[in-house]
């Protein structure tokens, strides 16, 4: 029995590992989105498959041992010792190898999100009460006026299709954390701190940027358009927003 455990739970280990391995070799730079996106599928396949076999099985017995007449209590078959050291090994192995993989999986996704590209395009992140601001590598910065009723102050964040972005963030007032659901990403922004996120924008698109942690009365209003334009596009519009913020 013991032999047998520690083969089933070494083939676990060994076959968990080898599909995440598996999964890793993609192209040159790893997607934060992708990583997540696979790692959340696999999590809902899991959940459906357990769910569905242990459902099944649970109605099932309901109807099979159900009590057949009022006084019939406690009646099934007995269970031979090692097919009761099986109900209790083999679903235990199988739990823990799917969590290994699962954690696995979790561990690379994370070293995704942490590790930046060498070629990624910093902006630097201000989160305030209640307004996003950013700072390109030029010192041009573009903000977003949620009401539009205090004149021109950019068009939140716009960045090139093609190239990952880091943003380096902090916040000048209370906990602030900064999400965008579009690329899959999410961190906090904290006073006194400067915390990291990077995504990689791959096709031209518009998304927001939204606070994703209660920071006072307008925490609902905190939130500014995310575009990623092609490159020459995005030339022409940091030139226009320098220009512009020369003339405030
Ligand atoms: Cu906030």
């Amino acid at each position: 029995m013991k032999k047998m455990l520690a083969a089933l739970t070494g083939i676990a280990l060994v076959v968990s590992s080898a599909i995440v391995m598996a999964s890793e070799t993609t192209d040159t730079i790893k997607d934060p989105a992708v990583v997540w996106e696979h790692l959340w599928t696999e999590v809902l396949i899991d959940l459906y498959i357990m769910g569905g076999i242990f459902g099944a099985l649970a109605i099932y017995w309901l109807f099979k041992y159900r009590a057949k007449s009022p006084d019939a209590v406690g009646e099934g078959p007995t269970l031979t010792r090692a097919q009761r050291w099986s109900w209790a090994i083999v679903p235990c192995v199988l739990f823990l190898a799917d969590d290994l993989y699962l954690g696995a999986m979790g561990w690379s996704a994370w070293n995704v999100y942490r590790t930046v590209p060498e070629n990624a395009m910093e902006v630097k992140v201000t989160g305030s009460m209640w307004n996003w601001e950013f700072e390109y590598e030029d010192g041009t910065t573009s903000t977003y006026d949620v009401d539009g009723d205090e004149g021109e102050k950019g068009d939140g964040l716009v960045v090139p299709v093609g190239t990952p972005v880091v943003l380096r963030m902090t916040s000048t007032d209370v906990l602030h954390s900064f999400g965008i659901t579009k690329y899959r990403v999410k961190e906090d922004v904290m006073p006194g701190r400067i915390t990291y996120i990077w995504f990689y924008p791959k096709e031209e698109a518009e998304s927001f940027v939204t606070c994703v942690e209660f920071c006072g009365a307008n925490h609902a209003r905190m939130y500014a358009p995310v575009k990623a334009i092609p490159q020459e596009q995005y030339d022409k519009w940091l030139v226009k927003r320098a220009k512009e913020e020369a003339e405030e």
